[in-house]
């Protein structure tokens, strides 16, 4: 069974061209002009782009209290109806479980998903066990990417002891280490006072999270991943602060990648001050929305290439969850959606503004992070072996985001009433055509884990700590009479 995409241009992330696509079965098998297959998919005035991955999301999650509210099928769904045809999960053991029990718990809830994805592990704690437990993840699992919290003090945080010894395993596995950068002990203490003072609405959220907190978490973690001479990933990067110290890393020839999310793209902390305390509390997330000049920065570092990709960190409550924190902000469900809009709102606001080429645009939502997540090219190519994961963008479609047309299950949208220009006419995963002219056409269970291998590179590259790994004592003389 052969499907052509025939008439559209198709944009990767170093070229643009006009060709047909063969697809046979799961796969591309030909590029070229004037191909033939048993359906046609007709793309004329569309782009033919890989499909977005999403690197950063948090389906059916355990967390505060509750479980985020999209699942592996809302999830997935919402993911393709945007052109995003790969999410990568993160597979969260509480503190004191095993990294393989929490891996067989997310196996259990994926098995609905309507596209392909792959988990990151978090390490909430540290022990033997997560220690031994990291090579079985990595080298039979397919999983190289772990995330560390070092924020969420009392919950999920892990000290800089413990993130240094699990940077250093990874290094020594050929992992990556992620970060989610915040000062958790800052946090903790001006979340308390605020409360104390009686801040106790969604804008003390906003205050107890200062882009300084990020800006210190990221630079200490760029230092300890030196250290370990482990390549690092800093999820959410929503300040300049954190941007500065990635770029500083990236410039001294570091493995550093940075990834801000749509939403600190194109939302800012204004919506904290709404007077309508739902509408604040469904915005609360961490980091929190920053000022115009923090998404300024954000914007260049993706023009300039010193930030890397554009998630959404999908972990969407439901109005009803968000009211658990009604009379103390600490109790709000932190989180938002994006998964639906991540693509149309980046192609909107940043190739309709002339901020990214469409080039760019590939590159930061799909090309780039299978690079890092080493799953290029069956992921975020389109080449001939490549699955045939694939977006028919149609820059010309219009449509004003609401949450009453959406496909995740929760009550609101974040970007409600942005109106967007630019989205899929068809999205394809794995060669089946999920989303056909605004129809949905996914299945639940369609969706395959994706297992990617370890890295070949470490983070050594001027790292100065080398010079400190073998100590040798110096010889001296004339050593003082002790006791004396
Ligand atoms: N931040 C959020 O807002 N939600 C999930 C976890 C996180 O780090
Ligand atoms: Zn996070
Ligand atoms: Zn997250
Ligand atoms: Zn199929």
């Amino acid at each position: 069974m052969t499907t052509v995409i025939k008439n559209g241009t198709i944009v990767t992330h170093d070229r643009t061209y006009k060709a047909d696509v063969l697809i046979e079965g799961e796969r591309i098998v030909e590029i070229g002009e004037g191909l033939k297959g048993d359906t046609e998919l007709d793309a004329t005035g569309c782009y033919v782009m890989p499909g977005g991955i999403d690197p950063h999301t948090h389906l059916e999650m355990p967390f505060m209290g509750t479980y985020s509210t999209d699942d592996f099928d809302s999830g997935t769904r919402a993911a393709l109806a945007g052109g995003t045809t790969m999410v990568v999960d993160f597979a969260l053991p509480s503190p004191g479980q095993g990294l393989l029990d929490a891996l067989q718990m997310w196996d259990n809830k994926s098995g609905r998903a309507h596209c392909d994805f792959s988990y990151h592990m978090a390490v909430t704690w540290w022990s033997e066990q997560v220690f031994d437990e990291m090579k079985t993840v990595i080298e039979t699992r397919g999983i190289n990417t772990f995330k560390h919290f070092m924020a969420y003090k009392g919950a999920l945080m892990v000290n800089d002891d413990e993130m240094f010894a699990s940077f250093k395993r990874l290094a020594e596995l050929g992992g990556t280490a992620m970060v989610h950068a915040e000062n958790g002990d800052v946090v903790a203490e001006l979340s308390a006072r605020l409360l104390a003072e009686g801040n106790s609405g969604p804008e003390a959220h906003a205050y107890s999270r200062p882009s300084q907190v990020e800006g210190e978490a990221v630079n200490r973690a760029i230092m300890i991943a030196d250290m370990a001479g482990v390549p690092l990933y800093v999820v959410h990067v929503s300040c300049e602060e954190a941007h500065e110290a990635i770029r500083r890393a990236r410039q001294q020839g570091k493995r550093v990648w940075g990834e801000p999310l749509i939403q600190h793209l194109t939302l800012d902390e204004s919506e904290y001050f709404n007077a309508d305390w739902d509408h604040a509390a469904r915005r609360v997330m961490s980091p929190p929305f920053r000022n115009k000049a923090h998404q300024d920065s954000l914007w260049a570092g993706l023009q300039s290439g010193s930030l890397s990709v554009v998630a959404t960190d999908h972990c969407a409550f439901t109005t009803e969850q968000k009211r658990y924190g009604v009379g103390d902000f600490t109790k709000i469900p932190n989180g938002t959606g994006g998964l639906e809009d991540r693509m149309p709102m980046l192609w909107t606001y940043g190739v309709g503004t002339g901020r990214l080429t469409p080039e760019e645009f590939v590159a930061v939502t799909s090309t780039n992070v299978a690079k890092v997540l080493n799953c290029y090219p069956k992921k975020g190519a389109i080449l001939p072996g490549a699955d045939a994961d694939i977006v028919v963008w149609d820059p010309e479609k219009e449509k004003t985001i609401t949450a009453g047309a959406q496909v995740s299950a929760i009550d609101y949208n974040v970007f409600e009433g942005h109106k967007v220009k630019g989205l899929p006419r068809f999205t394809l995963t794995r060669g089946h055509v999920a989303v056909y002219d605004g129809e949905m056409r996914s299945r639940e269970g369609h969706g395959q884990f994706v297992a990617r291998k370890g890295n070949t590179a470490t983070n050594t590259a001027l790292s100065k700590w080398k010079d400190l790994t073998a100590p040798r004592p110096v010889e001296r003389t004339g050593i003082p009479a002790t006791g004396v």
